[in-house]
């Protein structure tokens, strides 16, 4: 890419959309493309089709998606994968139609069997059951990096398809019951603080292992990418080191300061055991971030407590 290339990112209102406008025009990137969802729907073909002829961008990064926790993909099986699935379908296929130079999709962790072998390794894709709770996002996703592979294969397009590690960062959903552990982690524990609570209530048994990536170093990593990689095989984008949720819950406590007590719901599921992946690809071609637990959740918290204090000052006729 160069500083004139177009280059669409869609979904730019999300946690990682947002971040990778944020890099590219650090980067200097000066033809950013984006579209808002009642101008274009992705979930459309004539429209996305349209939005493609008309704009011609050069590049595309597909950060759009439907995400959520471990709840929302339990609760709403059928979007997370009809969704995801028609949005990957429609741009993938538009990028086929005007030859898009070089398209970057985003899949997800969840996409490696349940039990994989820890860390986990691209290659373990399509070996072993799914978790049950994320299955269907899962399935949508893979379909998204399958379609990609399918299309260099048959008509020479350069796709490539990089998985990143559960993120965090600015602009999350920070909905207690619909968003990721961390944001809801956040929201439940600040409330508890503002409000006075003795203890707070988390879901699961705080055993299970995640691996946390501040998402401005996963669009800098994207952006290496789309620079620095072209191939039909698969890429991990990871922090590189776990965390149990206990840990994280713990973690999150201190940055937001709350001294309540921490309780853990056990009729709530666990999800995956351990989600660890192997980002040695990455790595061996000179990439790593930058951004460590605490220092990222603690960016996290300031900017989520801005957000707070606008809301509480804003007239009741202005708030969301
Ligand atoms: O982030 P999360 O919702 O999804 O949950 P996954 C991670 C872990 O945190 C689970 C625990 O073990 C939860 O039980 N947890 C504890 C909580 N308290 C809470 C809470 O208040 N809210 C939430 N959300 N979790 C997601 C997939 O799986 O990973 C997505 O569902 C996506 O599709 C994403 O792939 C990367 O890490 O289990």
């Amino acid at each position: 890419m160069n500083p004139e290339s177009r280059i669409f990112v869609t979904g730019h209102k999300g946690l990682v959309g947002s971040s990778i406008l944020r890099t590219l025009t650090a980067k200097n990137y000066r033809n950013i493309l984006t579209i808002d969802k009642k101008d274009c729907d992705l979930r459309e073909q004539r429209q996305t089709r349209e939005y493609f002829k008309s704009e011609q961008p050069d590049f595309v990064i597909h950060a759009a998606g439907k995400v959520g926790g471990i709840i929302a993909n339990s609760q709403m099986p059928a979007d997370f994968l009809y969704e995801n699935a028609i949005m990957a379908l429609n741009v993938l296929d538009s990028c086929r139609l005007m030859r898009v130079s070089k398209t970057l999709v985003l899949g997800s962790s969840c996409i490696y069997p349940k039990m994989a072998t820890q860390p986990i390794l691209e290659d373990s894709l399509l070996t072993g059951p799914l978790e049950p709770t994320n299955e269907w996002y899962a399935i949508a996703k893979i379909m998204g990096i399958k379609l990609g592979q399918a299309l260099r294969k048959q008509h020479n397009l350069s796709i490539i398809s990089a998985m990143p590690t559960n993120l965090y960062g600015i602009n999350d959903n920070f909905d207690p019951v619909t968003s990721h552990v961390l944001p809801a982690l956040v929201r439940k524990m600040h409330d508890a603080k503002v409000q006075g609570q003795t203890s707070v209530t988390l879901w699961g048994s705080g055993e299970p292992r995640r691996e946390f990536l501040y998402v401005d170093d996963l669009s800098d990593a994207c952006v290496f990418l789309m620079n620095h990689y072209d191939s039909d095989q698969i890429i991990n984008i990871g922090y590189g080191r776990d965390t149990s949720i206990r840990n994280l819950a713990e973690v999150i406590q201190k940055a937001v300061g709350y001294s309540g007590s921490i309780l853990w719901d056990t009729n709530k599921p666990d999800g995956t055991p351990r989600k660890l992946m192997d980002s040695g690809r990455l790595r061996s071609l000179g990439w790593q971030p930058k951004v460590g637990l605490q220092d990222g959740i603690e960016k996290v918290y300031e900017w989520f407590r801005k957000q707070q204090e606008k809301t509480i000052h804003q007239a009741p006729h202005q708030r969301g």
